[in-house]
Order: C-alpha cells, then sequence, then structure tokens
C-alpha cells in the first residue's frame, strides 16, 4: 500500500464534493479523492482536478492507506443510508481518534445516533452544515461543525481556511457544539431561509398586484433596499431575477409555474419547533406557503368560484407605500430571526448544547444562502450579552421594530383590504403582539378545557396550585389525573 499522503480524504464527487476538494486544494491541503461510482475519481482527475495535488482512490480501504493519522474524512454523498453505508466501509480500516465529517444534510438526530455510536469505538464524529451550494463550496461555504469535541483541533486549519470570510476577515465557521448541534444549526438556517424567502416573495406580489409595479420597477426597489438595512445576498439575486429577461424581452421570472418546490429542511425544523413548543410561526408559515402553491389546480378552481374584495389596487402614494413595505420586510425578518434563535436555544437547553449564538450568527454572516448585513447586529447583540433571553429584547432590534412597526401594521392591514395573502408578514405581526401581550385570553381556554374535560387551572394569585370548579353544577368534584398548561 502506498504512503499516507493526503491531508484530508473526501468521499462524494458530485456538485458539492468536487467544489470542495477543489476548495481545499486552493489552499495547499492534498486531498484523497472517493467516490461509489469510482469511475467518478478518475473523470475528475483528468478533468476538474487535472493539474492540481488532488490525488484518487478506488477503494475505501486504497482510500484510508492514503490519508495521515489522524485520518480526517469528510463525507458528502446524499443524506440518509448512503452516509451509514459509508461509515460501515470505513470503519475496518479506521484507528482510533480518526475523524469522520459528514458534511451532508442528515437529519439532526441522525447526527446524534451516529456521533454516539462512533465513540464507543474510538472514531470521532463530526455533522457539518455546509450552506452557499456550488459557489460556496468552491469559494468559500458557511460551514456549522458539530460533534465529538476532540475532532475540532485537527479540522480547524482546514475548515476555517477553506469557509467564507465575513467583511472583517473572520472566518463563516467556528465550532457550534456537542453531537447534533451542526447539523441542527444547519436545520434552523435552511429553516430561516425559507422564511426570508417567503417574506420576500410576499413583498413581491404585494408591489405586483397592490401596486401594479413593473419588474424593472421592483428591481429598482430591491436595489435601494440592498443598499440599506436589508442588503443582503436574497434581496441581491431577487433583484437580479426580476431584471433576468428571456430571449423575447419578456421578464423570465413571470413565466415560471408558481408551484414551490421543498427538500424537507423547512419542514423538519416546523416539526421540531411543534415538539418544543416553540412557536417558529414565521418558518411553519414559509412551509405551508409552498405547501398552498404546490395546490395549482386547486387554487385554478378557485380563483374562479371563491369572492375577494373589488378593488385590488392600493389607491395612496406609491412612494410612501414602498417605504411602509421595507418596514414590514425588515420588521418580519427581525421576529423571524428571534422566533430561530429562540429554537436553538430551547434544542440547547434540551440537549445539554452550550451554543455560542454570537458565533452562529457569524457563521451565517457569509458564504450561506441568509447571508446579510443584519447578521451583524445580531452577532453584536449576542456579543453585547450572551445570555440574552430573547433578540426582540436586544435595545438596537427594540428600537428597529419600534421604527418599522407603523408601517408593518399598515401594509398588512391593506394587504386584508385588497385581498393579497402575506401569511409570513402577518404571522410574525400576530407573534409580536403576543409576545408584547402581559395577558392574552389562555385563561378563557383554560376556563374551557377545566368545563368540558376538568383538565383544571391555575390562579393568577396561586400558580402552581391546580384548581377544578363544578362550571354547571352537574359534573362533579372530580378532576382530570395530569395537569398541563
Ligand atoms: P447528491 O446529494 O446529489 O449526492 C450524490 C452523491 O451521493 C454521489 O457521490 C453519489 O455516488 C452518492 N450516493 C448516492 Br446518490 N447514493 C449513494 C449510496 N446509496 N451509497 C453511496 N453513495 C451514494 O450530491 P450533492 O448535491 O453534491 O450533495 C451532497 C450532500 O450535500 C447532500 O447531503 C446534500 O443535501 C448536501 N448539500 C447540497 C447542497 C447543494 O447545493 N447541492 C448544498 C448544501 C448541502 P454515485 O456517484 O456513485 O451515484
Amino acid at each position: 500500500m502506498s504512503q499516507p499522503t493526503a491531508d484530508v480524504g473526501l468521499i462524494g464527487l458530485a456538485v458539492m464534493g468536487q467544489n470542495l476538494i477543489l476548495n481545499m486544494n486552493d489552499h495547499d491541503f492534498v486531498v484523497c479523492a472517493y467516490n461509489r461510482t469510482t469511475s467518478k475519481v478518475d473523470h475528475f482527475l483528468e478533468n476538474e482536478a487535472k493539474g492540481t495535488k488532488v490525488i484518487g482512490a478506488h477503494s475505501v480501504e486504497e482510500f484510508c492507506s492514503k490519508l495521515k493519522r489522524p485520518r480526517k474524512i469528510v463525507i458528502l454523498v446524499k443524506a440518509g443510508s448512503a452516509v451509514d453505508n459509508f461509515i460501515e466501509q470505513l470503519v475496518p480500516h479506521l484507528e482510533q481518534g480518526d475523524i469522520i465529517v459528514d458534511g451532508g444534510n442528515s437529519h439532526f438526530p441522525d447526527t446524534i445516533r451516529r456521533c454516539e455510536d462512533l465513540e464507543k469505538k474510538g472514531i470521532l464524529f463530526v455533522g457539518s452544515g455546509v450552506s452557499g451550494g456550488e459557489e460556496g463550496a468552491r469559494y468559500g461555504p458557511s460551514l456549522m461543525p458539530g460533534g465529538n469535541p476532540k475532532a475540532w483541533e485537527h479540522i480547524k486549519p482546514i475548515f476555517q481556511a477553506i469557509a467564507a470570510k465575513a467583511p472583517d476577515g473572520a472566518p463563516c465557521c467556528d465550532w457550534v457544539g456537542e453531537t447534533g448541534s451542526g447539523h441542527y444549526v444547519k436545520m434552523v438556517h435552511n429553516g430561516i431561509e425559507y422564511g426570508d424567502m417567503q417574506l420576500i416573495c410576499e413583498v413581491y406580489q404585494i408591489m405586483k398586484e397592490g401596486l401594479g409595479l413593473s419588474e424593472d420597477e421592483m428591481a429598482c426597489v430591491f436595489e435601494d433596499w440592498n443598499n440599506g438595512d436589508l442588503d443582503s445576498f436574497l434581496i441581491e439575486i431577487t433583484r437580479d431575477i426580476l431584471k433576468f429577461k428571456d430571449t423575447d424581452g419578456k421578464p423570465l421570472v413571470e413565466k415560471i409555474r408558481d408551484t414551490a418546490g421543498q427538500k424537507g429542511t423547512g419542514k423538519w425544523t416546523g416539526i421540531d419547533s411543534l415538539d418544543r413548543g416553540i412557536p417558529t410561526t414565521l418558518i411553519g408559515e414559509a412551509v405551508y406557503s409552498r405547501c398552498l402553491s404546490s395546490l395549482k389546480d386547486e387554487r385554478v378552481r378557485a380563483s374562479k368560484i371563491l369572492a375577494g374584495p373589488k378593488d385590488a389596487k392600493y389607491n395612496g402614494d406609491k412612494k410612501q407605500f414602498l417605504d411602509q413595505l421595507g418596514q414590514a420586510l425588515y420588521a418580519a425578518k427581525i421576529v423571524s430571526y428571534a422566533q430561530g434563535f429562540m429554537l436553538m436555544r430551547q434544542a440547547a437547553k434540551d440537549y445539554g448544547w452550550k451554543l455560542n449564538y454570537a458565533g452562529i450568527a457569524l457563521m451565517w454572516r457569509g458564504g450561506c444562502i441568509i447571508r446579510s448585513v443584519f447578521l451583524g447586529k445580531i452577532k453584536d447583540a449576542y456579543n453585547n450579552n450572551p445570555q440574552l433571553e430573547n433578540l426582540l429584547f436586544d435595545p438596537f432590534f427594540q428600537e428597529a421594530i419600534a421604527k418599522a412597526q407603523d408601517g408593518w401594521r399598515h401594509v398588512i392591514s391593506q394587504a386584508v383590504v385588497l385581498g393579497i395573502p402575506t401569511p409570513a408578514l402577518s404571522t410574525a405581526l400576530n407573534f409580536y403582539d403576543g409576545l408584547r401581550h402581559e395577558k392574552l385570553p389562555a385563561n378563557l381556554l383554560q376556563a374551557q378545557r377545566d368545563y368540558f374535560g376538568a383538565h383544571t387551572y391555575e390562579l393568577l394569585d396561586n400558580p402552581g396550585k391546580a384548581v377544578h370548579t363544578n362550571w354547571t353544577g352537574r359534573g362533579g368534584d372530580v378532576s382530570a389525573s395530569t395537569y398541563m398548561a
């Protein structure tokens, strides 16, 4: 067998794997490439990797023999059983202290399981979120590694070298935490991405239907926003998409069928938030909006028979309304991130992870799809107060929402009057108003539960004590056995 010469090995020669290898090569790491279909190794070495220091292997055994100790192996294959298959094949050829990193979009419970199983075998497992798509992988992704902490010192120089850099030069990669935390944070990142995209789509629909703006006019609005607080990758690409003309000179975007696809990470975030009892309502609405969009045929039928307002055009000052629309987008975005960080905080509590929230904001600051100037403000908020209970309690964000709220309320009320759907913009406002109410109507809800099911309630002046009332005089005084507020 040949002498170990590679600093790192990578399995999976699809779009992400190939680009990450070339990125590592650019940073002077010698990479050994392997793929299930081994002909792709030869093809890669003879084409994309020609003239680089990249080497290849044609069996798992040969691959492992070419890696310097401790071996550092990155798996970038389709999430699911393919990852388990490769781990199973690798383990017989590994030694204590060797490292396996799964850089795919794995579901975090799988990562927790793999981390625990491999720890028993002396192998250090890391689940790393990788964001930024093809271009990110090639020139600098956002990397969110979490798992066995002993692995970090070994992979840190490689990961931080290849990661995107924030405008101040800091790498968009740091250690996230234990077991499945890296993939958990990536999952929440994707959920937030769903939310950001949905918010942008809602303001697009308002501009188009309510204000009657052309695609070029809308592109100018996004251009403006991109020069201010909303400066972000998604606003920038939306501007470019709106400007893009098909071969006939017409905007391509209007020819695209309005049914949204999804790969499931937004749904995972929604389900997880329900399990933990954290109201990440904006991500939920973003997922449901994609579901509603995919009911195209039913919507076409509904559009012909269900009544809406007669006039769907806004008659006020358009310029002023566009400012208010920007405020609505900004305020809802703040709420969305506040919800995402609430969810991560709860998961950290549930799993005993010590998450560094300022570090997470920094990891998302560059390289990934949700990168924005705004994330720098979140980083500042958690740097100023690492124990911050809620992002909305940070003075900067408190003030930002206070300034934006009048415009936000006006936009939503107008959208309601015009019959334009705004599920994400509105749920953010509902959450905000719910959070800032000391008293919600759950007192009545508890009374209803006790009335029909003897579920008991607590009194304001005696919390913790379950009370049951015989509301009708007909029921008994026996209450249900468990009290769940
Ligand atoms: P794909 O997700 O398309 O996976 C292709 C790779 O998986 C190939 O190397 C293929 O080998 C291998 N593979 C498959 Br498919 N089934 C396998 C099996 N049963 N056993 C072993 N290998 C198997 O590649 P990708 O788009 O580069 O993404 C890689 C990972 O990164 C995924 O988890 C993805 O979700 C994640 N990710 C992708 C992006 C993106 O923008 N594409 C962004 C961020 C994260 P073969 O060549 O032999 O078929």
